[in-house]
């Protein structure tokens, strides 16, 4: 069954859904990035959208048509009514920057404020928000949604991480909001500090920007001690808080103010269930409504009643980006597949580098990979199995081979915001 029809069992009638929808194409439609595009289908008014079939024919919006219209081409309010503005972390060519206006700044804030109740967060929780502050939208948004529902914020944005420890302590830190990346980072942090985990407080972690693997939870939530839930979005939607667990931690619920759909490489609706790209569309925004964007994530999408009863649209974790796979000698390969490998074998930490280059014609990839304090001290016989183990687990997975090159406790870089996972010398080397 595909989502149109899906989309009709729903408690949320096909003829509400379209009412959503058509106001924001209402609010695009005098923008002439989406004039022409539409026009050259024959949708002149939101009226013209009858059906959610109708709707599925509109083209898809995708980065690079805000990048054509950068920096406020695309803004469907003047700009003497936007009152802030965010921009996208890319890091080549001209940044996707994003304008709200007050109104739009407080229903995110309402947004984030909800899922955070959802997953037991109240006014009598502190909430350390460790997501960067600034252009990214993880800080801001993290922070507008705490102080809405009520709970102390400390913004102390993303770094310095002797200070997160110590002022976690001091203040009683009860939820941590940062990349899993950067969690992963504070609690091998932690255990190095004279501070004992018994010093804290800590019970939720909201973490999210970059993907996660399930692996990766069980470490993060064995090492700080609490519950890790994962909080998705990104900034040409709104920021975060597109979608955020419950405490059935099976599934991310996606905000009602936002469409979703899960589209093939080529654009065609995929039924629920079936893994694909997420394209969402925004259905209260003002400042900058986003009808059909292409996220480029890669998920899973469900509808129905979670076991917290909630009814509504859930999304699988997003395992990858589109952009972050890399095709090597033919074969598709996503960092998080290699994450799963080392998490599954015993003896490594959960940092590692993916180095792709070219030797003669050949595309080869170098898995380094973090062997644990533990492991390092190992006999090398016994290291030199866990290697083997580990390199056959990956190729395994992989279906190529590799070349597996293990790494010193600690060697590789640390983020504090988003992980680089992985180098790609290829263009480079020409
Ligand atoms: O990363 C917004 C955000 C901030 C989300 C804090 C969650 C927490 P952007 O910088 O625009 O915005 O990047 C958006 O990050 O398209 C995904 O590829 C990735 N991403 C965001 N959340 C998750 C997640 C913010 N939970 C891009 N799992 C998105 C996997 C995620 N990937």
């Amino acid at each position: 069954m595909d989502i149109v029809d899906k989309a009709k069992e729903t408690d949320r009638t096909e003829e509400q859904w379209l009412k959503g929808l058509r106001k924001t194409v209402d609010r695009v439609l005098p923008i002439p990035h989406y004039q022409e595009s539409y026009g050259a289908i024959g949708i002149t008014q939101a009226e013209d959208i009858k059906s959610l079939s109708d709707f599925q024919r509109l083209p898809l919006t995708t980065k690079e048509d805000l990048r054509r219209n950068y920096p406020f081409g695309l803004f469907a309010e003047p700009m003497e009514n936007i009152v802030r503005l965010h921009a996208s972390s890319g890091t080549t060519g001209k940044p996707t920057v994003v304008g709200y206006t007050s109104q739009d700044i407080s229903l995110w804030a309402k947004i984030v404020a909800n899922e955070l109740r959802r997953i037991g967060v109240t006014r009598k929780d502190v909430v350390q928000v460790a997501y960067g502050y600034g252009l990214f939208t993880g800080g801001m948004g993290l922070h507008y949604g705490c102080e809405e529902l009520g709970a102390i914020v400390v913004p102390i944005s993303g770094g310095n991480t002797a200070r997160q420890l110590m002022l976690m302590r001091d203040f009683g830190t009860t939820v941590l909001a940062c990349t899993p990346s950067y969690a992963l980072y504070l609690a091998e942090s932690l255990e190095e500090s004279g501070i004992s985990r018994d010093e804290l407080k800590l019970k939720i972690g909201v973490f999210g920007a970059e993907p996660w693997t399930e692996g990766m939870r069980e470490q993060i939530e064995a090492r700080l001690g609490i519950k890790a839930y994962d909080i998705y979005g990104l900034s040409e939607i709104m920021g975060p808080g597109v979608a955020l667990e419950c405490p059935a931690q099976n599934g991310l619920h996606i905000d009602e103010h936002f469409y979703p759909e899960i589209l093939d490489g080529e654009g065609n609706p995929l039924a629920v269930g079936e893994q694909g790209e997420l394209v969402i569309t925004s259905l209260e925004k003002q400042g900058f409504p986003v009808l059909r964007y292409r996220t480029k994530d890669l998920t899973t999408l469900h509808y129905g009643k979670c076991s917290c009863g909630q009814v509504g649209w859930t999304m699988d974790r997003v395992s990858a980006r589109v952009d972050d796979m890399l095709i090597i000698r033919g074969v598709n390969v996503f960092p998080s597949q290699v994450e799963e490998a080392i998490l599954s074998s015993g003896g490594f930490e959960p940092h590692y580098l993916l180095v792709v280059y070219r030797a003669g014609n050949l595309d080869q990839l170098e898995v380094q990979v973090e062997v644990n304090e533990t492991s390092f001290s190992d006999e090398v016989r016994e290291l030199e199995d866990r290697q083997q183990r580990l390199h056959q687990r990956i190729e395994e997975i992989l279906g190529i081979s590799v070349r597996i090159r293990l790494v010193e406790p600690k060697s590789i870089p640390r983020s504090e915001g988003k992980a680089i996972r992985v180098i790609d010398k290829r263009n480079k080397e020409g």
